[in-house]
This record gives structure tokens, sequence and C-alpha cells, in this order.
């Protein structure tokens, strides 16, 4: 039988109510499109007629269809484009996928490992989100399926860039990838001139989170700083990330903007002059973040 044309939006809502309380998000749903409860966490996929589709956890936004290149290329391009030949990358948590589809725009880069927690992600994100998730079959692809905070351990001195695309600290396992042990581990995980990037939550409502992360980094590596970008679907819209180099490599001083000039990939919003923009902090932001 023909699916009769259902009128997008009507009747049903998403809505994501932020953890201090302040109100929150709402978007319409024309369809859901998966849903399930995994051991670490509940996962939805739904399709939204402006977002296009959402992936949630725990009813937490964690990437639409319409903003995801915002988070996943600051997140990424800012190390990437400081390292002079990124090889071997460790991409902690980010399952959808996303985040590794932008390392492998590198081309550089002759290894990915992906340690995500729940396997239950990435195998949804695969069927429902195919652009984000378009690399994760890529044969310079490893997928882990384990907690990346135990997964780093057993590595020193073995890549080039590390992410960490991770859950906020008070969701699923998300926790154990804010710990100070966590960084250090994955200090000690990159090679002496490796480079590592956190997503550090907002700076709107939650800003400790963020603080803590960034004075935590700061105590494992010699030159940390936190940069900013902006993304719609987030909580209060201004996202930190946080930079830290372990040769001492200054995100301003040491980029070389002729790189991203010969970049072939086509990218919608890191370029060179927001590389050097998204370092410059509001006072509010500065002040939460000093010793
Ligand atoms: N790029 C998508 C954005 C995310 S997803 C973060 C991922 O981290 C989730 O798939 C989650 O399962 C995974 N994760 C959580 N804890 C761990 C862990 N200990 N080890 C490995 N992976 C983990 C993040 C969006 C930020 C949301 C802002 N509100």
């Amino acid at each position: 039988m023909e699916e009769m044309e259902l009128k997008p939006g009507r009747h049903m809502l998403f809505m994501e109510w932020y953890s201090r309380d302040p109100g929150g998000l709402f978007m319409k749903v024309n369809r859901w499109l998966y849903s399930a409860q995994s051991p670490y966490q509940r996962i939805d996929i739904f399709e939204s007629p402006f977002y296009g589709r959402v992936f949630a956890l725990d009813g937490i936004t964690m990437t639409t269809e319409i903003d995801e290149f915002m988070y996943h290329e600051m997140l990424v391009h800012v190390p990437m484009f400081m390292h002079p030949n990124p090889k071997k990358v460790l991409v902690i948590g980010g399952g959808d996928g996303g985040s590794v589809r932008e390392v492998l725009k590198h081309p550089s880069v002759e290894k990915v490992v992906m340690c995500e927690i729940d396997e239950m992600v990435v195998r949804a994100a695969m069927e429902y989100l195919p652009y984000t998730a378009s690399k994760l079959n890529d044969p310079r692809v490893e997928l882990v399926f384990e907690d990346g905070s135990k997964f780093v351990r057993q590595f020193k001195n073995e890549f080039d860039v590390i992410i960490i695309d991770s859950t906020d600290p008070t969701a699923g396992q998300g926790g154990h990838l804010f710990t100070l042990e966590f960084y250090k581990a994955c200090n000690e995980a990159l090679k002496e001139d490796g480079i590592l990037c956190a997503q550090t939550e907002g700076m709107t409502y939650d800003w400790e989170w963020g603080s803590t992360a960034y004075k935590r980094i700061k105590a494992n590596f010699p030159l940390v700083k936190m940069y900013l970008g902006f993304m719609p679907t987030y909580p209060g819209g201004l996202w930190s990330y946080t930079y830290a180099s372990k040769a001492g490599w200054d995100p301003i001083k040491d980029f070389n903007p002729e790189k991203v000039r010969n970049f072939k990939e086509p990218l919608r919003y890191y370029n060179e002059e927001i590389h050097k923009a998204a370092f410059a902090l509001p006072n509010f932001v500065k002040k939460y973040i000093e010793d």
C-alpha cells in the first residue's frame, strides 16, 4: 500500500530539557526512525522537518543533520591543521561517525581508531545517519567498542592526534572522559609532538563542566587553549573546545594558514579566519577558566 504523505511536524514534538532547568529545546517531529535501550543509554533517531535527522541519547541532542558540520569541523580541523603530518588518529566517543568523516578529509591520515563505548550507537548511525556515518566503513578506520578511558591506557607514544568527542560528564558513561587520569593517559598515548582536542561543553549553562575539563587538561599539557564555535542545537549555542599540544605548539603563532588555503576538501564552517578568531574568548569565558 502506498504511504500517505505525512503533514510535516503535525502533532509530534521532541523536547530536550536542559540540565540546569532553564528550559530547553524543542523540535517538530515528522516520524520516529529508531528507538532502543542499549546497556549504556537510550538511543533515538527521528526525522524533523527543519533539522533533518536528529540523533539523541537519553533525550539529549547529539547530532542534527543541519548543524553537525559546525561541531565536527570545529572539533576536528583545528587540531588536524595544527599537526604538520597527522598519520594516526584516535577518536574517543563520536559514535555517529561525524568526527571520523572530518579526520579522513586530511590526506596524510593512514589510520583512524574510533573507540566508542556503545556499539548500538554506531550500528544505528550507519543505518539511519548515512551522511554522518559515511566514512565508518573506510578501510583506514578501525572500530573499537570499549570505554575510551580504559582503551587509551594501553598506548604509549602512539597517536599524532587524539580527538575526544564525548557525551556530557553527567550523561551515560561520559564522565570517564573528563577525569584528570584520563587526560594524563591521553597525553601518554600521544607522540612527543601529539595534539589533543576535546569538546568541552557549552559556556552558557553548565559552564563548570567545561572549565573543569579545561583545567584538568591544562594540568597535563604544556600548552592548552580553549576556543569557541557556534552550535545551534547544543545548550546555549556557544560551544567550547580545548586544544592541547604536547610540544607546546601555539594554535595562533604556530598556525600555517597556507595548509588551510591549499586544502582540497570543501568545508562549510572552518577556514583560516575562523581558526584564528575562535581562540578569542569573551571576558566572561576567560573568567570561568582563569586559575
Ligand atoms: N559526534 C556526536 C556527538 C556526541 S556523541 C558522544 C559519544 O560518546 C556517544 O556516542 C557515547 O556513546 C560516547 N561515549 C560516552 N562515554 C564514552 C566512553 N566512556 N567511552 C567511549 N565512548 C563514550 C557528543 C555530543 C555532545 C553533547 C552536548 N550536549
